[in-house]
């Protein structure tokens, strides 16, 4: 797949899907249009370990974009952010909190006490939007 892409044989036309990323660490997938998960029959305790949805509140922050750009967090709890950027970030919410300048490879957190919808931004690249809704 990845040096022919997936050909998809289908009554509604086959086509080819060139640009196919196949990897065995779902974890560096990131945000997708579609998934095709395969694997074999004695891998799939593994394997369904690994896919499984993260079950803390965190956003990446990569190429200069939160994702995922909405995200649901717990009142009263801390939410993460994650920079992969070279580029140092710093989370902005409107009317709200603002979390210090983070490097590459550094977390920061904000807590919201109350519920409903928040936007932020990032303080030093306000066109880097998000949405948290609190719960
Ligand atoms: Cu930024």
């Amino acid at each position: 797949m990845r040096s022919k892409g997936l050909r998809v044989d289908s009554i509604g036309g086959d086509f080819v899907v060139e640009r196919v990323k196949a990897t065995d660490d779902p974890s560096s997938v990131g945000p997708v249009d579609a998934i095709v998960f395969a694997t074999k029959a004695w891998q799939i305790p593994e394997a369904a370990a690994k896919a499984k949805p993260a079950t803390k509140s965190e956003v990446n922050i990569a190429s200069f974009a939160f994702m995922p750009a909405k995200v649901t967090a717990a009142a009263g709890k801390p939410l993460t952010f994650v920079n992969t950027d070279d580029t140092p970030h710093q989370i902005t919410v409107a009317n709200g909190p603002r979390s210090e300048v983070f490097l590459r490879g550094q977390r920061a957190s904000i807590t919201l006490d109350k519920a409903g919808e928040y936007s932020y931004i990032c303080g030093l690249h306000p066109s880097m939007k998000g949405t948290i809704e609190v719960k």
